[in-house]
């Protein structure tokens, strides 16, 4: 930082009276913008090349960041998934995000079912990861995304790798992005627009659906939904292929090892242990099982490799299925018989 870095030759002439390492030590602590900032800035800075006014400008983003205690306060709240499914279910599965859901695909058709076409991703698996991350884009996160990783990634040693990565990508999109850095909002843990891409997320798999050459999450209906389409292909989502089944269980079926929506077993091997689905499909099918506490007691669902691509989105396997039980009641209500 080149105003503070100026004070140290005053004390660098003072110190050779006096002890060398602890006003100088002292003063360069107190001078970065958050604990390591100054090594993330050295790090990004090898890893791109960046020229001398590019890292100008990171260095002020990072003394712009604020650390706030109310991110710190949501990120170590216990997480939803510790939540029985019976509890989990209806904070997502409300009539009012089916009738929204409803409502979109209507309003949307054209894109979301072209979409549908060039990718394989079903139009109402793009609307209810919509639904369920944003509200369909009504509730796309309040907090600076800067404060927020900056916040995470200094402040938060239990996930400090992860958002460090985070915020050195954020750095990188400046000027990709439809705001500047420091005016760009997102969720309490960076997430950005109305599929709520992390950083890296939307480096890697956002799109410019509208042919502007610009990619806008918050603003484009045609990015937003190409991009949510564009994850699960990239993901492995494969066209057509079955994503979940309630499952009838024989009498005394013996459990099977479950990795969370791993497919790690067989349509096969999951009848032999005593879950079976009414619909038939390739014995072979890789698939595993998953068990949830419901409202009328305990449900087992046949899981696909398509669900486990669900579950790249939002690790928590009752994620996956709040989306894909949201994605069926709107295919029902909004969609043309096939
Ligand atoms: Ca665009």
């Amino acid at each position: 930082m080149p105003a503070p870095s100026r004070l140290l030759v005053p004390a660098l002439i003072l110190a050779v009276v006096g002890a060398l390492a602890g006003p100088l030590a002292a003063v360069a602590k107190t001078t970065e913008a958050h604990p390591g900032a100054n090594a993330l800035v050295r790090e990004l800075r090898q890893e791109t090349a960046a020229d001398a006014a590019t890292v100008k400008r990171w260095r002020a983003l990072l003394r712009d960041a604020k650390k706030q205690d109310s991110i710190l306060a949501a990120i170590s709240r216990p997480a939803e998934q510790t939540k029985p499914w019976k509890d989990y279910r209806p904070i997502f599965l409300t009539a009012k995000r089916r009738d929204d859901g409803i409502a979109f695909y209507r309003e949307h058709r054209e894109l979301l079912e072209q979409i549908a076409h060039d990718t394989g991703v079903p139009a109402e698996i793009v609307v209810a990861i919509i639904g369920v991350e944003t509200s369909y884009g009504r509730i796309t996160g309040n907090y600076r995304v800067l404060d927020a990783l900056a916040t995470l990634a200094f402040h938060y040693p239990p996930r400090a790798p992860f958002f460090r990565a985070e915020l050195k990508q954020l750095l990188q999109l400046d000027g990709r992005l439809p705001q500047p850095i420091e005016q760009i909002k997102g969720s309490y843990a960076g997430a950005m627009g109305w599929g709520q891409f992390m950083p890296t997320s939307f480096a890697q798999w956002a799109r410019d659906g509208d042919g502007d050459a610009r990619i806008d999450l918050w603003g484009s209906r045609p990015d937003i939904l190409h991009s949510v389409a564009n994850y699960f292909v990239a993901h492995g989502w494969t066209r057509g292929a079955p994503v979940a089944g309630l499952a009838i269980a024989a009498p005394g079926p013996v459990p099977p090892e479950v990795r969370a929506t791993e497919t790690i077993h067989s349509l096969d091997s999951l009848a032999r242990a005593g879950y079976t689905l009414a619909e038939q499909f390739d014995g072979a099918t890789p698939a595993t099982l998953l068990e949830l506490e419901g409202a009328a007691g305990v449900e087992h669902w046949i899981t696909f490799q398509n669900f486990y691509v669900i579950s790249r989105y939002n690790r928590s396997p009752m994620y996956s299925m709040a989306v894909w039980q949201l994605s069926q009641e709107i295919a029902r209500a909004g969609a043309p018989a096939p």
